[in-house]
């Protein structure tokens, strides 16, 4: 039987499991990335594995999400980040330099590898056939030191593309419509592929905007096939030696295929407070807008921002109107500036954000208050862009530029479409910003600096066949990470400092949750359908660790939280009758029997004590996960397994 894209780079990646539904297969990692908001966390858990260098083909510390300095703690994480990446064999790509996805596909991602990063839009590199994937921070330090990485073994869906995009109508606009089909549950447990005719009408950066966004999508990853545009691409990157074709087979079985016309796609746009939540930008026509933000990993490619400037290019932004531009690397910056295009930007009234995720991570420009913020960003979670009334909309460039113009929100297809945009031949290259590790000789002698802001990791306690706990917290569906641990200006600094964090956990749900917890010394949580979806961030994990909560009881988990609470020691369990949710309240005494056999047989017992009522639990975890828990998770396991 023919092979898809993504089973061929797992059996040519394969050290552990079956390539079978159900089995949980594990990986050899060629590559690693990892940004700074999760990197503290990564590399102090690489030193805690005692692994002198990294054991990968390449590993890249990135500094992109963290770039504010308002106090000591960025710049001691950044000293820290830089210091032991020198030392363990990482390269160090400097503030400045561009977001960690954006940079990874101009500089490193290579068709047919296996990468994780320590973040949730890893799989842009999928843009370029690389089989790419977001982890929490323990799973690529594992990787770093020579580990597998470990996924349920995924079902095959195939978006098979016809057709080629009408002018103003772009690649964002491809993905927002597989969001609307496919929900953001709609891609748990699946790779998703792109296929069929349309795809040699797509860029590598129009890819990479796709399996980008496929995060919303909750899919192991996204992956595109790589032919002769990703070729040229690499070519005019100067890495014409990082090319290999790579196709799924004619007579490939996908479990499911999605079909689209690129020729019949209209703009679209993700409204507040979903990315699945998508609607025709022509239905939207009378919203007004306060702010446009462009930018972020999603859409920040050099053709991204040149169609910006042409459509801007001698007018003026509306007065109503803020528009920031956060280009997504120094390498677009630059051909900006030499080009031109930035003094066009400029004139027409932009503020230039540096290199960075900026206002996408809420570092800086939340909008006015109840404002309607247009992005061309991939999250659009309610309070996200720091100001909790704000509804954001996810837009293309194209939306957001002549939108920007007009004060409301504009079909580009009904004004004059801008001329299409080359891809360069030769893109300016300077690597620069991006500092190599220290030699095998040298590398002893090199100090890891490390200030105040960095505290110890949180530890999971003993597992215990029996656990009588009150209920801590009772949430709904599709809670994100962003609600568990928010990030943005006032909170992200401390990504290093766990105890610090903790009084900020489920702010937006249930303000209480923090001092109720510490004071009950253990608990659960209880959540609906899709939990956890959205980042990558272990602190969702560690901070309701420290924060004393054993188990975690949903009707459902998104993937990467799921293996972020194995890792992390938590209990991750799943009602067997999704209707049982309603059994249980907050702060109902809650006891959970069988729990050592439970994990390798996957029943656990829940008798809600207060109500009398019993509820069948499973729990879904490998051999593998099981053995991680009862070692009081991944770190334990590791140190136990190199001893
Ligand atoms: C995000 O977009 O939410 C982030 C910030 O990039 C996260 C990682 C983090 O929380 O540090 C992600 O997507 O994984
Ligand atoms: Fe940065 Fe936003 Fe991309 Fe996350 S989604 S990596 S915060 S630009």
């Amino acid at each position: 039987m023919g092979q898809t894209i993504a089973q061929k780079i797992i059996a040519a990646h394969l050290v552990d499991g079956k390539m079978e539904p159900g089995c949980e297969v594990g990986l050899r990692i060629d590559q690693t990335l990892t940004q700074d908001a999760t990197g503290t966390m990564a590399y102090l858990e690489y030193e805690a594995m005692g692994i002198p260098r990294v054991r990968t083909e390449l590993s890249v510390a990135y500094i992109d999400h963290n770039t504010l300095q308002s106090g000591f703690m960025n710049a001691d994480d950044h000293r820290f980040i830089r210091t032991i990446a020198k030392k363990i064999g990482v390269r160090y790509s400097r503030p400045g330099n561009g977001i960690c996805h954006q940079v990874h596909l101009e500089r490193f991602a290579k068709p047919g590898k296996t990468l994780i990063g320590s973040d949730s839009h890893t799989p842009t590199a999928g843009g370029i056939g690389s089989l790419a994937m977001g982890a929490g921070g323990l799973d690529v330090a594992v990787a770093m030191g020579g580990g597998a990485y470990y996924i349920p073994y995924p079902k095959a869906t195939l978006v098979k593309l016809s057709g080629a995009l009408r002018p103003m109508v772009s690649a964002k606009d491809v993905i927002l419509e597989v969001l609307r089909v496919m929900s953001v549950k709609g891609g748990v447990g699946k790779i998703v592929e792109y296929g069929g005719e349309g795809v040699k009408n797509l860029t590598v950066p129009q890819r990479a905007t796709i399996t980008n966004m496929g995060a919303e999508l909750g899919a192991t990853t996204s992956i595109f096939p790589s032919d002769e545009v990703t070729h040229a691409f690499l070519k005019a990157q100067g890495r014409e030696e990082d090319y290999m074709p790579l196709a799924a087979d004619a007579d490939a079985v996908y479990d499911e295929v999605i079909e689209i016309d690129l020729s019949a796609l209209e703009p679209l746009a993700a409204c507040p407070h979903s990315p699945d939540n998508v609607k025709p930008v022509r239905s939207l026509s009378m919203t007004k807008v306060d702010q446009v933000c462009i930018g972020s990993c999603t859409n920040s490619s050099y053709a991204d921002l040149m169609t910006v400037a042409e459509i801007l290019k001698g007018k003026t932004v509306s007065p109503e109107v803020s528009l920031a531009i956060a280009p997504g690397s120094r390498q677009v910056l630059a051909m900006l500036s030499a080009n031109g295009a930035l003094t066009a930007l400029l004139d027409a009234g932009a503020r230039i954000l540096e290199s960075a995720c900026g206002p996408c991570i809420g570092m800086g420009q939340s909008p006015n208050s109840a404002g309607v913020s247009l992005r061309t960003f991939n999250r659009n979670f309610e309070g996200r862009s720091g100001t909790r009334d704000a509804g954001v909309y996810l837009v293309s460039p194209e939306t957001a530029a002549v939108s920007c113009l007009t004060g409301y929100i504009t079909d580009p297809t009904s004004v004059p479409a801008a001329a299409p945009v080359a891809m360069p031949e030769a893109f300016p290259i300077n690597d620069n910003m991006v500092d190599l590790p220290a030699s095998e000789d040298e590398y002893e002698s090199v100090e890891v600096l490390r200030g105040p802001n960095i505290k110890p990791l949180p530890v999971a306690q003993p597992l215990t066949d029996t656990m009588e706990l009150p209920c801590l917290l009772k949430v709904g569906d599709n809670i994100t990470t962003d609600h568990i641990m928010p990030a943005g200006s006032k909170i992200l600094p401390y990504r290093s400092n766990i105890p610090h964090l903790a009084n900020y956990c489920f702010e937006v749900c249930d303000p209480e949750f923090p001092a109720r917890a510490m004071a009950a010394e253990g608990g659960f949580i209880v959540g609906g359908a899709n939990y956890g979806q959205g980042s990558s961030r272990e602190h969702a994990a560690l901070v309701p660790l420290y924060l004393g909560i054993r188990a975690v009881v949903t009707v459902s988990f998104a993937r990467i939280h799921k293996a972020n609470l194995v890792n992390a020691g938590i209990l991750p369990l799943e009602f067997e009758n999704a209707a049982d949710y309603e059994k249980i309240s907050l702060g109902d005494t809650l006891e959970l029997s069988g729990v050592i056999a439970g994990i390798e047989n996957g029943a656990v017992t829940l008798t809600n004590k207060t109500t009398g009522c019993v509820i069948p639990l499973r729990c879904d975890i490998s051999a593998r996960q099981a053995q991680i828990i009862r070692a009081g998770g991944l770190l334990n396991y590791t140190r136990e397994k190199n001893r």
